[in-house]
């Protein structure tokens, strides 16, 4: 550990702060209102600044931090910085992701002043980004005096870590230099909430009475569980195994157990579920739901609700049909509940009847036009245990949820938010965090062209992340939920984009494949650039998408769709 500084400004104490809670890198872009505070942030030694191209990206950089290392921090200057990265932050929050959002402000002196400012929307009036963070994060604070900082700093993250949304610090200009006290024990920051004793009891019991009686129960398991850490993954294998029925889980949250697992039925995703998921959740008579959240992109357009009393564990509270107990850890409850319930393995035994045959995959001719389905049979080759697949909001989400993920392999996806671009900042974000693993990006020319600058910092940290970019010449998902001329979009020389980022040093690759031959070659050369990102632009006929995709565009559509309801109806 570096030594102390003996006198602490209000930027040092947020950089302690940063560090004693785990961050290693801190995502920015400066600007004339948070210089000063980079500067003590950059003073840390344990902290290392990450530069992005902007700050939608850097708000998304951080947002993929957070999924590889349980918390993040991005810091932007007011406004013109601000306002982009609340895009990331909206992502945070929906994906209950703990990333710390920190914008400097404007001098302290300059409000009473009634000063015009820069970087402002020309009114006097200040506040008006502290009350748009308001909305979306759980706690945003604006520090107007440094000896209120460490008690707002601590406030506003330890806040985060509990509830996993994010949260926001706003620093002005004149304040990130002066002097504050020291920090005291992060334990108090840190410490967790723990269940209250007989909330837990109470909530055990009440899931052994729902499941007494009950013939066919089924866990279905969604993306809220790995946010709640808590060792509730783990936890959770305990339960199905004591359990022995069928265990879904929904397409956010696809990893989340393992899919080598016997009592693993496939992802539930209605219609366009794999396995015979969809079958042995409508089959059941009982469902335990665990961080599951059901919107109209999960459920289908609403077509696949459960419709059975359910069974509802979050992180921090359980309900039941009739009955609620709040602060109930969801890792303790079910080991609590593990050591109460009766092995009932009929839902497996049903789903082993039900469960389709392995379908034969077609391997194309080295000559053959590149598909879709050629893609898909060549990315899985790639997948190991060290794998962290990206996939992004297009045909890729379809795509990558039909992979069968190895054991430790993680797939991370943006399913609540659904910001197309995501997965290039998002994934630098991630790799920088856990360099030792093979980062793959699942994208669509349409989303790559959202946020591609992103490439050039993974250029600048030499990190080997191959991009398969799938080019079909448009934004297909859209075509297939509603078509119009929106959905054609300006083509680019993807590859030859890389050596434009490349600049005078950098070490990426740029490849394009329209033949299953050039895709196995590109991927041969992906794997050997261990020193920068590969990116293979894979040529696909532009109607050429998933059947899980139009399906699921067709129910989505409809949805949308609904004729407004008038009032008594
Ligand atoms: C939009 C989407 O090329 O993928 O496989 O061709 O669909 P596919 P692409 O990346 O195109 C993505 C496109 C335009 N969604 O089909 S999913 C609307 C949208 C969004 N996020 C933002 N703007 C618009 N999801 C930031
Ligand atoms: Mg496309």
């Amino acid at each position: 550990m570096s030594p102390l500084p003996t006198k602490y400004t209000v930027g040092d104490y947020l950089a302690e702060r940063l560090a004693q809670i785990g961050i290693r890198h801190h995502f920015v872009v400066p600007g004339d209102y948070n210089l000063v505070l980079l500067d003590k942030l950059q003073a840390n030694p344990n902290l290392t600044e990450v530069g992005c191209a902007n700050e939608l990206n850097c708000s998304l950089a951080a947002e993929g931090y957070a999924r590889a290392n349980g918390v993040s921090a991005c810091v932007v200057t007011f406004s013109v910085g601000a306002l982009s990265a609340f895009n990331g932050t909206g992502s945070a929050y929906a994906e209950n992701l703990p990333l710390i959002l920190i914008s400097g402000s404007p001098n302290t002196n300059d409000a009473s002043q009634f000063h015009l400012l820069h970087h402002t929307l020309g009114t006097t009036d200040y506040s008006y980004q502290l009350e748009m963070a308001e909305k979306i994060t759980c706690c945003a604070v604006a520090i107007t005096r440094a000896h209120e900082a460490p008690r707002l700093i601590d406030r506003a993250i330890r806040r985060a870590l509990l509830a996993r949304k994010p949260c926001y610090i706003e620093i002005p200009t004149n304040l990130s230099g002066a002097e504050c006290v020291h920090p005291g024990p992060i334990s108090a920051v840190t410490d967790p909430v723990t269940s209250d004793k007989a909330a837990l009891e109470a909530a055990a019991n009440c899931a052994a009475e729902y499941l007494s009686g009950k013939l066919k129960p089924v866990i279905l398991i969604g993306p809220k569980l790995r946010r709640a850490g808590d060792g509730a993954e783990e936890a959770l294998v305990k339960l199905a195994e004591a359990m022995g029925c069928a265990v879904a889980v929904q397409p956010a949250a696809k990893g989340m157990f393992p899919e080598d697992h016997k009592q693993f039925v496939g992802i539930f995703w209605g219609t366009v579920s794999t396995g015979a998921a969809d079958s042995i959740v409508h089959w059941a008579d009982a469902l335990l739901c665990v961080g599951t959240v059901f919107t109209d992109y999960s459920t289908v357009g609403w077509t696949a609700m459960p419709d059975i009393p359910l069974m509802e564990a979050e992180m921090d509270h359980v309900t039941f049909p009739g009955a609620h107990f709040s602060r109930v850890r969801v890792g303790e409850f079910l080991s609590h509940l593990t050591t109460q319930v009766t092995y009932n393995s009929t839902t497996m035994i049903e789903y082993n009847r039900l469960k389709p045959d392995p379908v034969l995959v077609h391997t194309a001719a080295p000559d053959d036009e590149l598909t879709r389905k050629e893609i898909s049979r060549q990315i899985q080759a790639l997948l190991d245990s060290k794998t962290a697949l990206f996939v992004e909001t297009g045909d890729s989400w379809f795509n990558g949820v039909q992979l069968k993920l190895p054991p430790g392999a993680q797939f991370e996806i943006e399913m609540a938010w659904g910001h197309i671009g995501w997965s290039i900042p998002a994934a630098f974000g991630y790799a920088l965090r856990h360099p030792d693993r093979k980062t793959i990006v699942m994208v669509g020319d349409g989303s790559f062209q959202v946020t591609a600058q992103e490439v050039s910092q993974m250029v600048r940290f030499n990190l080997p992340i191959t991009i398969i970019l799938i080019n079909n010449r448009g934004y297909t998902i859209e075509v297939e939920i509603h078509d119009g001329s929106y959905n054609k979009i300006k083509n680019w020389n993807y590859a030859l984009l890389m050596h434009a980022f490349n600049g005078e040093d950098g070490n990426a690759k740029g490849l394009s494949a329209k033949t299953a031959g050039e895709l196995q070659a590109a991927v041969k050369v992906a794997s050997e650039n261990t020193q920068g990102p590969t990116l293979i632009e894979c040529s696909i006929d532009q109607d050429d998408c998933s059947r899980e995709l139009i399906t699921w565009g067709h129910f989505v559509a409809a949805a949308n769709a609904r004729p407004p309801r008038l009032p008594g109806a």
